[in-house]
C-alpha cells in the first residue's frame, strides 16, 4: 500500500487529467511530489490507493506530507495557496483573494461539473447508454460552453494580466487552463470569448508550464 513519505506531496493523478492543475500549482509552490498514476479508466494504474484516499476514485487527490488528504480541485488550489502565500497562488489583497476563491469554485462546480455529465451520462441517468445518454451528453456540453461564457464574463477583468495572479498566473488561471481543454471548450472560448481564449493561451505559453503540459497534453500530430 503506498503511504505518503514524511516530506513529499503524493499526488494522484494521470496524463490529461485535472491533476496537471495541482502539478503546476505544486511547482509553482516549489513544493517536491511523487505522482501515484490512478484513475478509474486505468485498469492497471493504483485504483486500490486512490479509493482509499478518495472514495470517488476521482483525481486529483492530494496526499499532504504527514498524512492529510486533500480532494477537490478548487479545495486543492486554494488549500496550496493559502499554505503557500509566497507562491503567489493567491492574490493577496482580500478582495483578489475572494475572487479567485470565487471563481475556482466556479470552475469546479460548473465546468468540471458538467464534463462528468458528459463523460459518464449513465451514473445521472441510473444506466443505460441510449437516446437519453446521447440528449444528456448534448446538454451538457452546451451548458458547459454557456458556462464558460459566464465564467468570462464574471471573473475576466481585461484590465488585470492574469485571472487571480499579479506577478504570474495563480490557481485559477491554472484551473481554467487545464479544464478548459476540454469538450470543445477553447474553440466555444475562441469564438465566443477571444480575450480569455488568448489570456488562456498566454498562461499555456509560460516556460515554466511546459514540461507539465507538455507531458499531459502532448500536441497532436
Ligand atoms: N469535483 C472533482 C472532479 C474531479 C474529476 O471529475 N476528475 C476526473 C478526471 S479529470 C475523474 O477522476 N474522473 C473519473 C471518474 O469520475 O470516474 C474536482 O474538482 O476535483
Amino acid at each position: 500500500m503506498a503511504k505518503a513519505s514524511p516530506d513529499t506531496w503524493v499526488l494522484y493523478g494521470s496524463d490529461g487529467s485535472g491533476s496537471a492543475a495541482v502539478e503546476l500549482a505544486l511547482q509553482r509552490a516549489g513544493q517536491p511530489y511523487r505522482v501515484l498514476r490512478a484513475s478509474t479508466w486505468e485498469a492497471d494504474s493504483a485504483q486500490a490507493e486512490l479509493a482509499r484516499v478518495n472514495p470517488l476514485g476521482q483525481i486529483p487527490a492530494l496526499v499532504v506530507p504527514g498524512g492529510e488528504v486533500l480532494t477537490e480541485s478548487a479545495a486543492i488550489l486554494a488549500e496550496l495557496g493559502l499554505r503557500f502565500p509566497a507562491s503567489g497562488l493567491l492574490p493577496a489583497d482580500a478582495a483578489g483573494r475572494a475572487r479567485s476563491l470565487r471563481g475556482l469554485v466556479f470552475v469546479a462546480a460548473n465546468c468540471y461539473a458538467a464534463i462528468g455529465l458528459i463523460d459518464y451520462p449513465e451514473r445521472w441517468l441510473g444506466g443505460g447508454d441510449g437516446s437519453a445518454a446521447i440528449a444528456l451528453r448534448a446538454g451538457a456540453r452546451a451548458r458547459l460552453h454557456k458556462l464558460w461564457e459566464v465564467f468570462a464574463d464574471q471573473f475576466h477583468d481585461t484590465s488585470r494580466p492574469w485571472l487571480g495572479g499579479d506577478a504570474a498566473p495563480g490557481a485559477l488561471d491554472l484551473l481554467a487552463a487545464v479544464v478548459s481543454r476540454w469538450s470543445g471548450a477553447r474553440a466555444h472560448l475562441a469564438a465566443q470569448r477571444p480575450a480569455l481564449h488568448a489570456l488562456i493561451e498566454r498562461i499555456d505559453a509560460r516556460p515554466e508550464h511546459a514540461e507539465v503540459l507538455a507531458r499531459h497534453f502532448p500536441p497532436r500530430g
